[in-house]
């Protein structure tokens, strides 16, 4: 006929990993069926002590309103559900943690597997790859079992022997998922589960004044399962292990800050990026702003470092929104952090949308760690509704989030940064940590109500 056709070219490269990503914790409910064991979170969301009751002789609990992942999206039992929304969002990948909890309910492979959990994950895994869905596994977000927080290696992360018991962890996760699971994440955001949970007590566990030798731990972890998967894995199952970093971007309120604004990103970032995916240390600026401030940065050995250097086959990153960076001298590192007021809200104080700060960092993170070396997969971003009450997907807010954040990606990936993949945070509205069920990041609608119950005894 007369008529034209119009074809449609992807700005994206083949085989772009377009996905949507949740965790266990926030999901999967279900929390002492079929041989689960505790994790901190559940011991978290359900302790209210007598400094938790308020002169009115009301509790006051660690999470609001008193909200637990005991029921949560009960995806535990409803996979069937979350696997059609997948289905029909044509999403190429699926990113999901697993319950260490679950599979293993003390911990340690030696104290008993849990057979329950690792036929779930088994089905998921199936089900997924018989529809094109590729997983994305992330080995820990944040539910350290409770045998291993308060027995096994008391304090958890800021135990030593956390690295050393986690990467058995992640080799049991190899062996059980490893001849189907290409795509490995040991940590999700080690900076924000140690500074929240052990430094500033406001996630679980709730521990305080532990910040730089828990972060330590957590190189030592994902460095040694990474190991573990070159040293046994990779031959036979070859796929690739990686890391997901959080960070913001962080820009300079004048140029007189761009010094401390790198020094922020050093600390928030560097921290972890310098030694895995640089020179195998903590960078020279690092030490030196840690030295100042008067603390202690835990040294590695020669043969840490050498160990660390190259320690991951991709740059998994985590990004929601930016700071300004402002000099403070009265501050910790002489620095503080502020939000532009012309910056729009979103349902969280934290976050709100700053797409070209996405394109600076992607670009800073390839100038500095060579995303040609180590491709980058984008395994969040996202933003919380403002509207609590929505009850569908007409938000058109979060529509213009995810068009001009991906749009900042795009930018990105024209100026040269080798982005892999991007995962929407996420699949559908969930156990949102501290904030219990009172913000919704999800791209489904999720009716809580009457589903939430809180444990009482
Ligand atoms: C990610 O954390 C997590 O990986 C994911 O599980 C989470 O659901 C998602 O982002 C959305 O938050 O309320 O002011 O006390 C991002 C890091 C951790 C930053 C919690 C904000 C709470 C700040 N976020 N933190 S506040």
């Amino acid at each position: 006929g007369n008529s034209r056709e119009v074809i449609e070219v992807s700005p994206f490269p083949e085989g772009f990993l377009w996905g949507l990503a949740t965790a266990s914790y926030q999901i999967e409910g279900s929390w002492r069926e079929d041989g689960r064991g505790n994790s901190i979170w559940d011991d978290y969301s359900h302790y209210w002590g007598k400094e938790n009751i308020n002169v009115n002789g009301e509790q006051r609990c660690n999470v609001d309103k008193c909200h637990t992942g005991d029921i949560a999206c009960d995806s535990y039992k409803q996979w069937n559900r979350d696997l059609a929304l997948l289905k029909n969002t044509n999403v190429k990948t699926y990113r999901f943690s697993l319950s260490w909890s679950r599979l293993l309910p003390y911990g340690t492979e030696d104290l008993g597997v849990n057979q329950y959990g690792v036929e779930y994950y088994n089905k998921m895994i199936n089900d997924l790859l018989e529809n094109d869905i590729v997983p994305f596994v992330t080995i820990y977000h944040w539910d350290l079992p409770s045998e291993v927080q308060n027995i096994i290696a008391p304090g958890g992360w800021v135990n030593s022997s956390i690295s050393d018991i986690f990467a058995d962890y992640a080799e049991f996760c190899f062996r059980a998922f490893g001849d189907r699971v290409k795509n490995w994440i040991t940590l999700n955001e080690p900076g924000i589960f140690v500074d929240q949970g052990y430094h500033e007590g406001i996630m679980a566990p709730g521990m305080k004044g532990h910040m730089l030798d828990a972060r330590f731990n957590t190189i030592l972890a994902h460095v040694k399962a990474y190991r573990r998967y070159d040293s046994k894995y990779r031959a036979t199952q070859k796929g690739q292990v990686g890391i997901t970093l959080f960070s913001m971007w962080n820009e300079p309120e004048t140029n007189q800050e761009n010094q401390l604004a790198a020094l922020k990103m050093e600390l928030d970032l560097g921290w972890w990026a310098e030694p895995i995916f640089g020179s195998g240390d903590f960078a020279p600026g690092l030490k030196k702003m840690i030295a100042d401030a008067g603390k202690n940065l835990p040294t590695f050995t020669d043969e840490q470092i050498a160990l660390n250097k190259g320690a991951s086959d991709f740059f998994g990153l985590n990004h929601y929104t930016t700071r300004i960076i402002r000099a403070c001298n009265s501050c910790e590192f002489e620095l503080e952090e502020v939000e532009c007021d012309s910056w729009p809200t979103t349902g969280s104080v934290w976050l709100r949308p700053v797409p070209w700060g996405f394109e600076k960092l992607l670009e800073f993170i390839h100038k500095r760690w060579d995303t040609d070396k180590y491709p980058l997969y984008v395994t969040e971003n996202g933003a919380s509704s403002k509207d609590d009450g929505l009850q569908d997907l007409n938000d058109q807010f979060r529509v213009d989030y995810y068009k001009t954040y991906v749009s900042a990606m795009k930018r990105a990936m024209i100026n040269g940064v080798n982005v892999k993949g991007y995962m929407a945070w996420s699949l559908m509205d969930n156990f949102e940590w501290a904030r219990g069920y009172t913000e919704r990041f999800g791209v489904h609608w999720v009716d809580f109500n009457g589903k939430i119950k809180i444990l009482t005894n």
